[in-house]
């Protein structure tokens, strides 16, 4: 088999890059380890900047986001008793968030890649790239006990923090840099009207909750929990006692409970690996960079890549020109080490951390008290929060 570039992965990174390709008539194939059923059954994340959202409508396949998507203007921080709102559109010149479901997304793109008969190949073993620092690359995978090998010109590692896209770069061309956060995110998806029509960021003494939503009728809530914890021992019960205590009065009064539909935990975790490319080998979403969820980028961060990346691929095979395929983990790392900051501080802004004691938690306090006296303070998180330009 013989393709110009090999993606490996069909996350949302993977199936979008394979789309605007497609839409620019180069054409690459996706070699995905699990079935796409399992794909499509992950609860991942659920704010858009409107630059995913732009990019999702050129890549045609923004019609179902924009019918059912929610377009937010504005976002609410709960802390010390107070409920603030954050004015997204009016602080950053109309620019909002889209919430319309990381599932949803993935959903969409697989729609598209059946309709213009685009090559997904699930279940695929072993895939392991070859030849990446020489002009002839090539992956090889096995199937149901058959070997198979695409040759192509460029591989795309989109293949998630846990792929072999990174883990084929010599040790002594990266440098990694991690943060490990003391605690995880014990999440609920649950078929309940959501408690407000805009999200919840809550730093509350029993630790960080956060009310988000899917739609009208599906909601989305989080609370901070200890990385040792047992899920067994959270039953639905449990879980919304818990959310409602970490929540104002009068939020926790009309909140909606019901049955989970799903429930998990998620660690927290800031990663960046540099550089994003070895020969022709280029890493772009989570398999170069995690950013905790406090933020919500970590979808947004895939997007900005893929962008970077399609556009330099694009200019390789219409214009022949290279330089941009050079740039691209310069290029993309500029966005990205912003957002690994603006989701740390949110991070440590609205997160209980025990070791830090009274003092730390003072000083939140007073970081907080100032963001909503401070008409600057307000501007800089609003724009960070939809997202700083590509
Ligand atoms: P993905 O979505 O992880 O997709 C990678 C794909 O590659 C496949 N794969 C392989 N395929 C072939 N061979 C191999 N060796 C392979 N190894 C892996 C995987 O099966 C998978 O299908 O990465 P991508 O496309 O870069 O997209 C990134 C986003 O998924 C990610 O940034 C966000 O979902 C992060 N994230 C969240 N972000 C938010 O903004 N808000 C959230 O609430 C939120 N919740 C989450 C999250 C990430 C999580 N992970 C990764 C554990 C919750 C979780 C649990
Ligand atoms: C979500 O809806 O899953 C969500 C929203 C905002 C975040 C993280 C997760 O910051």
């Amino acid at each position: 088999m013989k393709t110009k570039v090999g993606i490996i992965g069909a996350g949302p990174s993977g199936l979008l890059l394979s789309q605007i390709l497609h839409l620019a008539g180069i054409d690459s194939v996706v070699l995905e380890r699990k079935s796409r059923d399992y794909v499509l059954s992950r609860i991942r994340a659920g704010v858009l900047e409107q630059g995913l959202a732009d990019m999702l409508r050129a890549a045609e396949v923004g019609k179902r986001m924009d019918a059912e998507g929610l377009v937010h203007e504005g976002v609410n921080l709960a802390f010390d008793g107070r409920l603030e709102r954050l004015d997204l559109a009016g602080l950053t010149g109309g620019k909002t968030v889209m919430v319309y479901g990381q599932t949803e997304v993935t959903h969409d793109l697989y729609e598209a890649r059946d309709a213009m008969g685009g090559t997904v190949i699930h279940e695929a073993d072993d895939v392991t790239p070859h030849g990446l620092d020489t002009d002839r690359p090539y992956l090889t995978w096995t199937k149901g006990g058959e070997a198979f090998r695409v040759d192509c010109d460029f591989v795309a590692a989109c293949d998630g923090f846990h792929g072999v896209g990174r883990q084929s770069i010599p040790k002594d061309r990266l440098v990694e840099h991690e943060k490990v956060y003391p605690f995880g995110w014990l999440g609920v998806l649950s078929r309940t009207r959501p408690v407000d029509h805009e999200l919840i960021y809550a730093n509350h003494e029993r630790g960080f909750a956060l009310c988000s939503m899917r739609s009208d009728v599906l909601s989305r809530y989080y609370v901070q929990v200890p990385l040792d914890t047992d899920i067994g021992q959270w039953s639905d019960d449990r879980f919304w006692e818990e959310l409602k205590r970490r929540l104002p009065q009068e939020v926790a009064a009309r909140l909606e409970t019901g049955p989970s539909i799903e429930k998990s935990i998620a660690p927290l975790r800031s990663f960046v690996a540099e550089p994003l490319s070895y020969g022709r080998l280029f890493l772009a979403g989570d398999a170069g960079h995690i950013v905790p969820p406090t933020g919500a980028k970590g979808l947004n961060l895939a997007a900005s890549d893929v962008h970077y990346l399609s556009r330099a691929l694009i200019a390789h095979y219409h214009e022949g020109d290279e330089s941009a395929l050079r740039a691209y983990s310069e290029k993309a790392l500029r966005r990205i080490w912003k957002a690994e900051r603006f989701s740390w501080s949110m991070t440590m802004l609205l997160h209980r951390f025990p070791a830090e004691g009274s003092f730390g938690q003072r000083i939140q306090h007073a970081e907080l008290d100032y963001l909503f006296g401070s008409k600057a303070a307000m501007t800089a998180m609003a724009e960070n929060y939809v997202g700083l330009p590509y």
